[in-house]
C-alpha cells in the first residue's frame, strides 16, 4: 500500500483486510466496507416443514429396510449402523504402493458408520429434549472410544451434514462416522499447528486462544459452564462457529459428565439460534476435532467442533465459494462481529415452539 493512497488510518471494522486462522495457517479476506449499507433485514421465509413422526419410505426409520436389504431394528433412542455405501473399507491390503513421483497412492483402511440421533423423523437436534441430545453426546464419545482403540485406526472424525443443501440425503435426524489409518488432511494441518504454538509457547493454542476471545468478547455467541460457542476471528463461512470446552480436553472421550451434559445443553442452544436466524432449519456441516488415535502424545490437542453454515442472508441465499474463494483465497463480507452480533440477538426458544 502507497502511503500517500491513505486518507484514514487502518480500520477493521470498515476497511479490506486479512485474518490468519491459526487452526491451519492460511488466510481469510474480510471485505466489510462492503456490508457498511444497512441491514436490509429482510428474512425470506421457506414454508414451514411439516414431516411426519414416522416416515414409511425413509431408510432411517426404525424398522424401514435399506438400501442394501438389510432392515433397521425398532430402535427407540440412537442407533449405529456400518454405511451401506461405505467410502472406507476395513480389509484393504495396507501396502505402500507408491510407485512414481508423479502417481502417488497409498492405501487407505477404515469404516464408515451412520449415526442415527432419534427415531423420530421429524426431529432435528436443536428440536430434541436436552436429555435425548445427551445420548448422542454419549454415542460420540464411545464411537471415538470403540473405533479408536483399533490399533489400524489414526483418526475418527464425527460428522453431521445438516440439510439438503449441505448434500444430506435424507431430513431423518443423523449423522456419520468415518475412521481410517491415516490422520486426514483438515486434522493434520490443526495438528501441525497447534504443536508448533505448544513448543513455542508451552501451552495448548486453543486454550490460550479462548481465554483471548473471552477477553475480547465480541466474537462470542452462547457459554455456559464447561462450553463457549464463538465465530472464530478467522470465519470464512458467514455464520461460522468454533465450540470449545474451557478446560483442556484432548478428545471427546476425556468429557467428564458434566463437560457432557453441558455440551447437550449448548448444542440445543447453539442451533435453536441457528434455526431462528432466518426461520429454518439451518444447514450446516458440523463436525469433532480430537486428537489422533494412533497412540501418539499429544499434549498440545485441544478437542473442538467446527460449524459450517452456508446460509449468507435469508433461508434461500447462500455463500457461494466459487472464483475467488477457489482459486485465490476465502473471502467474506460480513464480519465475524457482526456475525456473532446478530446470533446474539436470536431467542433460545426455538421458531417452532413460539
Ligand atoms: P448424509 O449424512 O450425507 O445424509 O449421508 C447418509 C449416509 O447414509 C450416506 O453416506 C448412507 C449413505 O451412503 N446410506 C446407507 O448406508 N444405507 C442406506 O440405505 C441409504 C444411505
Ligand atoms: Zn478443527
Amino acid at each position: 500500500m502507497h502511503s500517500h493512497d491513505r486518507t484514514t488510518y487502518f480500520d477493521p471494522t470498515e476497511h479490506p483486510h486479512r485474518r490468519r486462522n491459526l487452526l491451519t495457517g492460511e488466510w481469510v479476506l474480510v471485505s466489510p466496507h462492503r456490508t457498511k449499507r444497512p441491514w436490509q433485514g429482510q428474512v425470506e421465509k421457506t414454508p414451514p416443514e411439516q414431516r411426519p413422526r414416522y416416515d414409511p419410505t425413509c431408510y432411517l426409520c426404525p424398522g424401514n429396510e435399506r438400501a442394501g436389504g438389510v432392515a433397521n431394528p425398532r430402535y427407540e433412542s440412537t442407533y449405529v449402523f456400518t454405511n451401506d455405501f461405505a467410502a472406507l473399507l476395513p480389509d484393504t491390503p495396507d501396502e505402500d504402493v507408491s510407485g512414481s513421483p508423479f502417481f502417488q497412492t497409498q492405501a487407505e483402511t477404515g469404516t464408515c458408520r451412520v449415526i442415527c440421533f432419534s427415531p423420530r423423523h421429524d426431529l432435528t437436534l436443536a428440536e430434541m429434549p436436552v436429555a435425548d441430545v445427551r445420548t448422542v453426546v454419549d454415542l460420540w464419545a464411545t464411537q471415538v472410544e470403540e473405533l479408536g482403540n483399533d490399533p489400524r485406526i489414526s483418526y475418527v472424525q464425527l460428522f453431521e451434514n445438516r440439510g439438503a443443501m449441505m448434500g444430506s440425503s435424507n431430513p431423518h435426524p443423523h449423522g456419520q462416522v468415518w475412521a481410517n489409518g491415516r490422520v486426514p488432511t483438515e486434522p493434520a494441518k490443526e495438528d501441525l499447528q497447534q504443536r508448533a504454538y505448544f513448543e513455542r509457547n508451552g501451552s495448548p493454542l486453543l486454550v490460550d486462544y479462548l481465554a483471548a476471545e473471552v477477553d475480547a468478547g465480541d466474537r462470542m455467541v452462547v457459554e455456559n459452564e464447561s462450553w463457549v460457542a464463538l465465530v472464530p476471528y478467522w470465519a470464512v463461512w458467514p455464520f461460522e462457529i468454533l465450540l470449545l470446552p474451557r478446560r483442556h480436553v484432548r478428545q471427546f472421550p476425556d468429557l467428564t459428565d458434566a463437560e457432557r451434559e453441558d455440551l447437550a445443553s449448548i448444542l440445543k442452544r447453539l442451533l435453536t439460534r441457528y434455526d431462528n436466524l432466518f426461520e429454518t432449519s439451518f444447514p450446516y456441516s458440523m463436525g469433532w476435532h480430537g486428537q489422533p488415535t494412533d497412540g501418539g502424545d499429544y499434549p498440545h490437542w485441544q478437542l473442538h467442533a467446527h460449524f459450517y453454515p452456508p446460509l449468507l442472508r435469508s433461508a434461500t441465499v447462500k455463500k457461494f465459494m466459487v472464483g475467488y474463494e477457489l482459486l485465490a483465497s476465502p473471502q467474506r463480507d460480513i464480519t465475524a462481529e457482526q456475525a456473532a452480533d446478530r446470533l446474539r440477538q436470536q431467542s433460545e426458544i426455538h421458531y417452532r415452539q413460539r
